[in-house]
């Protein structure tokens, strides 16, 4: 059998919401409602319905598929695109104040990861389907200021013509580390995230969220609850997680044998 084991991990390709940080249920969904009521829409989108559509990505695209299934009178409007374009843009300024005041933390390990990729001069980048001021923000916010700096490729958003599970933000950002997926990963925290990376070749590590953690992670090397800390061990949900606890380089490259 034919080895294709790498010799070298050269790139780490982060998802953003879920993985990152958990920042769909007290986040996204608060600045959504938020925008409605500014807008002086009566929706209310609650925790259960929002995990319902969170099968569809794309903040846009949400609102439209909500508009669809729970208040088809509103598709009579005209110039519904730029209606929809306009509410998505409150809400994105909702949700950028809601992270520059310092509202939602990285998940365990995420910052330790990123520190130790750096360190082993490992490029890092960033594949996401949000919208690229809420990538910013969320780094800014808890990073500090220089740290979407520290990334060589951040693809987000409507930069691609298909949202995640297309794998077209993987393959974006892949042409532009100019690296081959086999000397990538990714790390995801959902199904429709997950089918974005293997179709873009990548092998991915999944760190399940609460709104994703019964998902269908097949293919994925390793599902983890999170990324671990040395003082805070991950939970190894799939995979070999090589008796360690925490995500590093060496993990990382050991996922390649
Ligand atoms: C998650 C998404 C996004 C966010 C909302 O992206 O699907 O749509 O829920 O952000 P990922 P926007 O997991 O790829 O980071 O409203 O800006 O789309
Ligand atoms: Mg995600």
């Amino acid at each position: 059998m034919m080895n294709n084991r790498v010799s070298a991990v050269r790139a780490v390709l982060f998802d953003v919401d879920g993985t990152l940080a958990d920042t769909e249920r007290d986040g996204h969904r608060l600045a959504f409602n938020a925008a409605f009521e500014e807008c002086g829409l009566d929706w209310q989108w609650g925790v259960e319905l929002y995990g319902e559509l969170l099968a569809i990505t794309g903040g846009k695209e949400r609102i439209r598929y909500f508009v669809e299934h729970y208040a088809p009178a509103e598709l009579a409007r005209s110039g519904l695109d730029g209606w929809i374009a306009g509410l998505h843009k409150v809400k994105t300024r909702h949700y950028v104040s809601l992270l520059e005041s310092g509202g939602i933390p990285l998940r365990p390990g995420v910052a330790r990861l990123i520190r130790h990729l750096r360190d082993a001069n490992i490029k890092i980048a960033i594949a996401t389907t949000t919208t690229p001021e809420n990538v910013t923000a969320l780094l800014k916010s808890t990073l500090g200021d220089d740290s979407p700096g520290w990334f060589d490729v951040i693809g987000a958003g409507d930069i691609v013509p298909g949202k995640k599970p297309e794998p077209d933000i993987y393959d974006w950002v892949l042409e532009r580390l100019k690296l081959p997926a086999q000397e990538c990963i990714a790390i995801e925290d959902s199904e429709n995230g997950l089918r974005a990376s293997l179709a873009a070749g990548l092998d991915t590590v999944v760190t399940v969220s609460d709104y994703t953690r019964l998902q269908d992670f097949t293919g994925a090397k390793l599902v983890l609850s999170d990324l671990g800390e040395p003082a805070q061990p991950f939970t190894v949900l799939r995979g070999d997680g090589l008796d360690s606890g925490w995500v590093d380089a060496n993990l990382l490259l050991n996922l390649k044998s």
